[in-house]
């Protein structure tokens, strides 16, 4: 019997479930729940001729089934009744197929940074995040670029108040890992920065990754390998380099790299300005002072740091020559990535 209750159950879900319109409904409903005839009805009938120690469970799993099946006829009752009258007064075609929700996408610049970060955590780095808004410490002092430094001016720094700041890079970040840890290291910051600029190539968020990393006897060797990598599985391409001397007040000596032009191999277009190169990123080896800010000592320990530009990475795989296109949210741009 128990058996048969359960299969009954299923059977009763199943025919529920094809029940289209009102009259199917109440055939439903004869059919199973009828008084006389009903199949369930049937069934209870029966417990009677069970044994009186099988009579409790067997009537109690009965009972169960009959409401189960009594509640689920009642929702469909329900269902179809708002779905007739809304049908009836014309305001819902019930012939209608579904609509498909289109599949939503990462931004453009959400896939690229995480394409940066994924090849750098297979360099050996780990990833991590800090504030949006900063403490001038972190984002400049730390960073050996103390009050009314001439590189404060590069900045174009969004105030908050006198001290604190949104950040203008992800490197106040690493200064926090560096305080707190010792080395080695090998971190990645990614994430939003800000400045003050607007134009065909500036907007005032934008995203960076920075990376650095701390150990005995780093050199710049070390720095043109990891980048090399970098860039050749960024570009998927076994692009030629330049590392040209540069200036940052956290690194010395500095370099900015550039690729050779990805449009025209190097040979020289409209889009590298006729030189066969672009700029891709900006790097160095950690200025002493830096390291002796966080308490490491210089002459044990060195480092080297990088940082780039998503945005303007992106732009270069992809060949698109206005950064604004991101942030318009137009979905005629974003949906083709
Ligand atoms: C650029 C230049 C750079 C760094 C960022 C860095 C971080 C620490 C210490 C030293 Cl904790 N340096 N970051 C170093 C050199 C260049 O970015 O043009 N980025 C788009």
């Amino acid at each position: 019997m128990e058996n048969e209750l359960l299969r009954l159950k299923q059977e009763a879900e199943e025919a529920l479930g094809g029940v289209q319109n009102p009259a199917q409904l109440e055939a439903f409903r004869v059919k199973y729940l009828g008084r006389k005839g009903g199949l369930l009805t049937g069934v209870l009938r029966q417990l009677g001729a069970v044994s009186p120690e099988d009579r409790p469970r067997l009537g109690q799993l009965a009972n169960d089934i009959k409401q189960a099946i009594e509640g689920r006829f009642d929702e469909k009752k329900e269902l179809l009744g708002s779905a007739l009258q809304a049908g009836a007064s014309g305001a819902v075609d019930l012939s209608l197929p579904g609509r498909f929700l289109p599949f939503g996408k990462l931004h453009p610049v959400t896939q690229v940074m995480e394409e940066i970060c994924s090849i750098f955590e297979g360099l050996g780095f780990a990833v991590a995040e800090g504030p949006d808004v900063e403490s001038d410490y972190y984002n400049f002092e730390a960073l050996n670029i103390p009050k009314h430094h001439p590189a404060r001016d590069m900045h174009d720094t969004f105030y908050v108040t006198d001290s604190i700041l949104l950040r203008t890079h992800t490197s106040p970040m690493q200064a926090r890992i560096m305080e707190k840890q010792d080395p080695p290291l090998r971190y990645i910051a990614p994430g939003k920065v800000y400045r003050c600029d607007s134009d065909i190539t500036h907007t005032p968020m934008f995203h960076q990754v920075e990376g650095f990393l701390v150990d005995k006897e780093v050199s710049f060797a070390d720095l043109k390998g990891v980048l090399t990598s970098f860039t050749h599985k960024m570009f998927e391409k076994e692009l030629a380099l330049r590392f040209r001397p540069s200036f940052f007040p956290f690194t010395e000596p500095s370099a900015e790299v550039d690729i050779a032009c990805v449009i025209c191999g190097g040979s020289g277009c409209r889009v590298c300005k006729r030189t066969g190169w672009l700029e891709i990123l900006g790097s160095g080896l950690i200025d002493p002072e830096v390291l002796k800010m966080v308490g490491y000592d210089p002459d044990v320990y060195s480092g080297f740091a990088f940082g780039l530009g998503v945005e303007r990475i992106a732009m270069l795989k992809y060949g698109i020559d206005d950064i604004r296109l991101y942030y318009e949210n137009d979905l005629r741009f974003l949906s083709q990535f």
